[in-house]
């Protein structure tokens, strides 16, 4: 009797523990921003995310993601969120730096030689410094994300130096830094929200615009340009931004829940850009679209005469945020 008695006992202790407790936790719905389209990595990165907090909140918590610019551009978007009526939002950094102008540090032409620095930089402690910065406008980073390195697409001539900018409608993004460099390179370079780079192409209005390969596949950009060169000229950080003014209405355990599982979305995120980025390139290919790489002398000139944007840009980004970042990279690449 006794002995039963011990069991029952040690049975319901057991049961007790491994039943997570999701009292911490409401019924929350995210609704999730997005200004590229579903088939994006971003989405592969999205489900990951939800299951992970299907796991923490018993289910209680859930995404909605909208595409396409369906909710705003990146911009509206995010002042949306600044304003408490949205959630969440993934966005570039580039065209919030008139919300925060020390994210234009991320735009300096050639800065990251590579993801994995990338990554280094933006996880660890110059991160937090920046997401302090978005912290003080309203906005938590919940992690960063992956747009990745830029290439050009046009739809008049090969580009292989950077005399063949000359003239060329390039849309940038709405940002000084990136409207500069592609000045600089003699192109005529003219700010637009990503949501009308499509139908800005397929008329004609512009020639040419920049962006990671899987974006000029899964916004199908490939169909209405003729010529892409690998040029890796930049490469942009997706942020997750949620909302503060609704992430402080949550419990602890909401917060960690959003903040642990963006990252576990985060990891698969990059990982998926990483595979999709060759398929990409090759359907771009297959597409008939001539894809030219810069010779490493021609990559040299157009590193060095892109150099004076960072002097141009330092007061406004901040003399300590971009000394931090060059110091920051000296130490990764040890
Ligand atoms: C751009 C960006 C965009 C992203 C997307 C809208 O060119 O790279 O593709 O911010 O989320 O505007």
């Amino acid at each position: 009797m006794r002995k039963l008695l011990l069991a029952t006992t040690a049975l319901a202790f057991a049961c007790a523990s491994a039943v997570p407790a999701f009292a911490e936790f409401k019924a929350r719905n995210i609704r999730v921003s997005n200004g590229i389209n579903a088939d994006h990595p971003v989405g592969n990165g999205i489900n990951a995310m939800q299951k992970c907090l299907d796991e923490k909140s018993g289910g209680k918590m859930k995404l909605t993601a909208f595409w396409g610019g369906a909710l705003g551009g990146d911009l509206q978007a995010t002042q949306a969120l600044r304003s408490g009526v949205q959630e969440a939002v993934v966005t570039s950094s580039s065209p919030l730096v008139g919300i925060v102008p020390a994210l234009g540090v991320f735009d300096l032409p050639f800065l990251f030689g590579n993801a994995q620095e990338a990554y280094k930089v933006l996880d660890g402690k110059f991160g937090d410094m920046m997401n302090q910065k978005l912290d003080a406008a309203g906005l938590v980073n919940l992690a960063y994300w992956e747009n990745g390195f830029r290439n050009l697409s046009n739809s008049v001539r090969p580009v292989t130096k950077w005399e063949d900018f000359s003239g060329m409608k390039v849309r940038v993004m709405q940002n000084n830094i990136f409207l500069d460099t592609f000045q600089n390179l003699g192109a005529n370079a003219t700010p637009m929200a990503f949501g009308e780079v499509f139908s800005a192409l397929e008329t004609k209005a512009i020639d040419a615009q920049e962006n990671p390969y899987v974006t000029i596949d899964t916004s199908k950009f490939f169909e209405v340009q003729k010529y892409v060169t690998e040029t890796n000229h930049a490469y942009t950080p997706f942020l997750f931004l949620f909302s503060k003014a609704i992430f402080n209405t949550y419990a602890p355990d909401e917060q960690a829940a959003l903040r642990a599982c963006a990252v576990v979305g985060r990891d698969v995120e990059r990982q998926v850009i990483g595979d999709l980025n060759k398929k990409s390139l090759e359907k771009i290919k297959a597409a008939g679209l001539q894809v030219n790489t810069l010779s490493p002398e021609e990559q040299q000139r157009i590193r060095e005469k892109s150099a004076v944007v960072y002097e141009k840009h330092k007061a406004e980004i901040g003399a300590e945020v971009v000394d931090g970042i060059v110091a920051e990279l000296k130490e990764v690449r040890k």
